[in-house]
């Protein structure tokens, strides 16, 4: 983390903006191709750049030797001192133009082909498969941070940097959507791989219904959202460790899947209620979802 970033680069236009930060799309002065920068801002120590940055930065740069098709390419990693107290880690990636928000926006009704969803599935689920062989969690998979090329192909973004995030993020009132987050974390419970799968469950969902599936408001509403789907976790399933009693929430019992999707196929069907598992424990993994049968006895 040596290297200047500014000259190399010139900004062209503002691609999003977040609890991280800013991401803009710019351009590489020496190879003419677009790049995507992202700047965070890091408080100096008495030794200069935090060992936490360093060791988050330094995961993502080993990630990047094994090339994964469904991983958004880090370029270059750049550190300028601003002041005393700041240092500012520009991350350069390769840019794509479009993320999957806009993409399914984008889709002419009825929305996608069912084929076009199961390839999009696929490399959802072989790129997250990754991070978590790498002990990667995501923590905030969405729709606007999974990008796709003009060619279709899927490329996770915005993951492995929550530590130099979570100070930055307390200080920056941003609003952060709660509509793919697992129960476990709006119960304040566990953080591990399976919070992904849920959000991966949720996106799956979307893809179909070309809407959300669960638009919650507040943790509560969003919780509440989530039982009249799955249904209310018996008792000896609710976390021990959490404050929210299990009786605040009515007790309604699972719902079918084509009541919220009625467009998804059994087997999708069969996939979706396995991600969407209350329990993170017997949530089913990455890679245990590329080998069912919605996968291996296509339509
Ligand atoms: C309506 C909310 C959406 O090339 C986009 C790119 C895009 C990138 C790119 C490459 C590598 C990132 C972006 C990245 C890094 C945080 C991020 C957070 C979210 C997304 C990407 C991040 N608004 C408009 C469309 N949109 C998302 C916001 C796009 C469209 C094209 N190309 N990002 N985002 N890392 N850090």
């Amino acid at each position: 983390m040596a290297q200047e970033c500014q000259m190399q680069y010139e900004p062209v236009a503002e691609i999003g903006g977040g609890a991280y930060g800013t991401v803009y799309k710019a351009r590489d002065l020496q190879s003419g191709k677009f790049v995507a920068l992202k700047s965070v801002r890091v408080q100096r120590d008495q030794d200069g750049v935090p060992l936490s940055t360093l060791r988050e930065v330094t995961l993502l740069k080993q990630l990047e030797q094994f090339d994964h098709p469904n991983i958004v390419k880090l370029m270059d990693v750049c550190a300028t001192i601003r002041t005393d107290q700041e240092i500012r880690v520009t991350l350069v990636f390769e840019h794509v133009d479009q993320d999957l928000k806009t993409y399914l926006e984008k889709a002419p009704a009825p929305g996608l082909p069912a084929c076009r969803i199961q390839d999009l599935m696929k490399q959802l689920l072989s790129g997250l498969s990754f991070l978590h062989a790498n002990r990667i969690v995501h923590r905030d998979l969405k729709p606007e941070n999974i990008l796709v090329t003009s060619r279709g192909q899927v490329k996770l973004a915005d993951f492995g940097l929550a530590r130099i995030y979570s100070c930055h993020m307390a200080l920056t009132p941003v609003v952060v959507t709660l509509w793919y987050r697992a129960p476990e974390v709006l119960l304040l419970s566990t953080y591990a791989t399976p919070v992904d799968i849920w959000s991966t469950g949720c996106i799956f969902a979307e893809m179909f219904r070309r809407k959300p599936l669960f638009c919650g408001d507040s943790e509560m509403s969003q919780l509440g959202k989530i039982f009249d789907f799955i249904g209310l976790p018996p008792e000896d399933e609710w976390p021990t460790a959490v404050t929210v009693p299990r009786c605040t929430f009515a007790s309604p019992s699972p719902r079918p899947v084509g009541d919220y999707v009625p467009e998804m196929d059994p087997q999708g069907a069969a996939l979706l209620r396995e991600m969407l598992t209350f329990n993170p424990l017997r949530r089913i993994s990455a890679q245990k979802a590329l080998e069912h049968p919605y996968f291996t006895e296509m339509v």
